[in-house]
């Protein structure tokens, strides 16, 4: 996996705004303002592709960074 050639590529709010499936996806679940956004940053090396921040709730939208591999999915808590 390369994790250098990282780039945001959408975020949708709605089921209707999902992209089409294209390529596996890895994605980070679970409780709000456990380090879900802070972990993708991490792997990829990088301080704010993901947004992140000390309160519950920052990530409100399903955000997808596309890998060219594979996407990696960022959703809210
Ligand atoms: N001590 C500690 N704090 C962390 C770690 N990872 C993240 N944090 C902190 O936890 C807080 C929440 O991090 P986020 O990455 O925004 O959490 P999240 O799971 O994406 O939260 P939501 O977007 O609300 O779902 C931030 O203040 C981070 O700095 C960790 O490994 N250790
Ligand atoms: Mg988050």
């Amino acid at each position: 996996m390369n994790f250098n050639k990282v780039e945001f590529e959408m975020s949708a709010g709605l089921a209707s705004q999902l992209p089409p499936k294209s390529k596996p996806e890895i994605v980070f679940s679970g409780h709000s303002n456990v380090g879900k956004s802070s972990l993708i940053n991490k792997l990829v090396q990088r301080k704010n592709l993901a947004r992140v921040s000390s309160q519950p709730g920052k990530t409100a939208t399903i955000n997808f960074f596309d890998a060219e591999e594979f996407k990696l999915v960022d959703l809210p808590g």
